[in-house]
């Protein structure tokens, strides 16, 4: 046995923290518009209070043209009129901090909206103003100036700039809608701090950070031969075969644009910010998340040193293909570069730009295709993924520190795998000439009842994208209450998971077991004995041990004293 990591004891919210993520345009729909909205979210909370999450993080909602569904801002102090208003906001606040639940805001500082009045006044301004150079404007290369300033690549396909009337060129790694603010630039320093202040005064108790890797760029933005994707490369066709074994891939983060030193500079100003609303005699009762696409998790732990972020999402973990030795690794090299510096190690198998991961699971090499699926493509066997998804999801409860849930997972919600293509949305779609679905498919709209139009998402049946009609199983009031649902199958592992304290836990790693099963030990601060969590990976059934005492398991267990494949189960250790 391998004692991997120490508990750390019930210390700031965030470390053991599980957060919920809402992506505002489907979780559920106030007016009737057809898109999500704050009122819905507001009426809707007592979900997630009963769900057992300890916090919510919600998806952009600020005054965009929603080119990017918001990841595209015009205004950070405002709300988009689809979504709201500020008093929409306070109320959605307010309700979730009486149900105990604290509330994460997302903030874009890569990039404005084009139609941000920073970008409007600097394309009226002209080349070598102060107003352009916010942005990162560059003259072109070539005789008459019309080849682009570098060859760098927008991380949604096609060139990362567009080129404006006057003949200069503007830098965007999204899409062109989203152009780069220049970080060395004091005036942007100082508005993202008074954002956040802004912000912070209104009650939020943190920030995710959208793409916290990409600030600043490397001196000169020299030419660039990687690739930049999103979500990384995880199908093996794609990736290199000379590539590590233990699930993590090539990093397609390292290049000029991403992961440059300077960046750690703003997260000390930043971090020093939130401390000003600290109340007295505590610290760090509010939290910064990194988004950060960074490999390996030594450079992401960067990001997490005391005097930066609290937390930075774990691609990583979110990569690892359906291995127990892979895992194993993840794991282990997850809590050892996050304990080094003193931060959570946090953990995430779904969120707004991957295909959701019950649909990976069920796919030929489980876990591989993060990048939309189209109808046309193998499709994943959805009762397997479903299966696997629960296991995934039943392990990653267990492990210490924070953990991410994205909104609708707890239903099981398979990714919309056959949307129709006059219908998508994402820019990745269409930036890619079609070859990526994009993310679509894990945007649809949640199902709340079974019999309900738009299965109660929306008081008028209409919704931004179509649900498949297959959908009514999933919904919640058909799940709730019902033994053995996906979605009791989370209220049980939130409940146990705060009764045993899990998330403050230590871990070891437990021998004596198939190399196809994940067996760890978590046990709590106090030194009780804890929970022993076995994970089959593999595709036969494995012996549990002797007198096993199962608390949960991801499906039903047959009671001949196995442990069936694609299951986990939690014993009382
Ligand atoms: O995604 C960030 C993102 O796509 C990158 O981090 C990328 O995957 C990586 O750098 C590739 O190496 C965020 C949001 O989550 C997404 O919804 C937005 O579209 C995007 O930023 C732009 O704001
Ligand atoms: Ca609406």
């Amino acid at each position: 046995m391998t004692l991997t990591h120490e508990p750390f004891g019930t210390t700031e919210w965030w470390r053991t923290a599980v957060i919920y993520q809402v992506y505002p345009r489907s979780f559920a729909d106030g007016n009737g518009d057809g898109i999500g909205d704050l009122p819905g979210i507001t009426a809707r909370l007592d979900h997630l209070a009963a769900l057992g999450v300890d916090a919510v993080w919600l998806s952009p909602f600020y005054r965009s043209p929603q080119k990017d569904a918001g990841y595209d801002v015009a205004d950070y102090r405002d709300i988009d009129p689809l979504f709201g208003t500020l008093a929409d906001a306070d109320a959605m606040i307010a309700r979730a901090h009486d149900l105990g639940l604290r509330v994460i805001v997302d903030l874009v500082p890569n990039h404005t909206s084009s139609e941000h009045e920073w970008f409007r006044a600097a394309l009226a301004a002209g080349p070598g103003s102060p107003e352009r150079d916010r942005y990162l404007f560059r003259d072109g290369q070539g005789a008459g100036g019309e080849l682009p300033p570098n060859n760098w690549q927008s991380v949604f396909g096609g060139p990362a700039w567009t080129r404006i009337d006057d003949g200069q060129w503007y830098l965007h790694l999204f899409d062109s809608s989203q152009p780069d603010l220049d970080w060395t630039n004091p005036q942007v320093r100082a508005e993202f701090e008074d954002v956040l202040r802004f912000w912070l005064r209104r009650g939020v108790d943190g920030f995710r950070v959208d793409v916290a890797h990409g600030l600043v760029k490397a001196e000169g933005l020299p030419d660039w031969h990687g690739t930049v994707e999103m979500a990384g490369s995880t199908d093996p066709s794609t990736t290199d075969p000379g590539a590590p074994e233990d699930g993590q891939t090539e990093a397609s983060t390292n290049g000029p644009m991403f992961d440059q030193d300077g960046v750690h500079e703003i997260y000390r100003s930043w971090r020093a910010v939130l401390d000003e609303f600290d109340p007295p005699g505590e610290r760090h009762t509010r939290a910064l998340v990194a988004e950060a696409w960074v490999e390996p998790l030594s450079r992401l732990a960067r990001y997490v040193r005391d005097d930066e972020m609290q937390q930075a999402f774990n691609f990583s973990f979110l990569t690892t293909l359906w291995d127990a030795a892979a895992y194993r690794a993840t794991i282990t090299e997850s809590l050892r570069t996050l304990d080094a510096v003193g931060a959570p190690a946090t953990w995430v198998l779904s969120n707004h730009d991957v295909v959701r991961h019950p649909s990976r699971l069920g796919l030929p090499v489980p876990g591989t295709k993060t990048n939309g699926i189209f109808a046309h493509e193998t499709q994943p066997d959805e009762a397997l993924g479903l299966r696997r998804g629960r296991a995934a999801t039943l392990f990653m409860l267990a492990l210490p520190g924070s953990a991410y849930l994205y909104q609708g997972e707890e239903l099981g919600l398979p990714e919309h795998t056959a949307l129709p293509d006059d219908v998508r949305e994402d820019p990745a779609y269409f930036r890619t000439g079609h070859a990526e679905a994009g993310r679509d498919g894990c945007r649809v709209p949640l199902p709340w009842a079974a019999g309900e139009p738009a299965f109660g998402f929306s008081p008028t049946g209409r919704t931004w994208l179509p649900q498949p009609t297959s959908w009514a199983p999933y919904a919640a009031d058909a799940q709730a209450g019902v033994p053995g649902s996906t979605l009791e199958l989370y209220r049980s592992a939130l409940a146990l998971r705060r009764e045993h304290a899990l998330g403050a836990g230590g871990l070891e790693w437990v021998a004596g077991y198939s190399d196809d099963v994940v067996a760890f030990r978590v046990f709590p601060a106090d030194g009780g004995a804890g929970v022993l969590v076995l994970a089959n990976l593999g595709t036969t059934a494995v012996p549990l041990p002797e007198g096993a005492d199962a608390l949960l398991a991801s499906t039903d267990l047959p009671g001949d004293e196995t442990l069936p494949a694609d299951v986990t189960v939690w014993l009382r250790a």
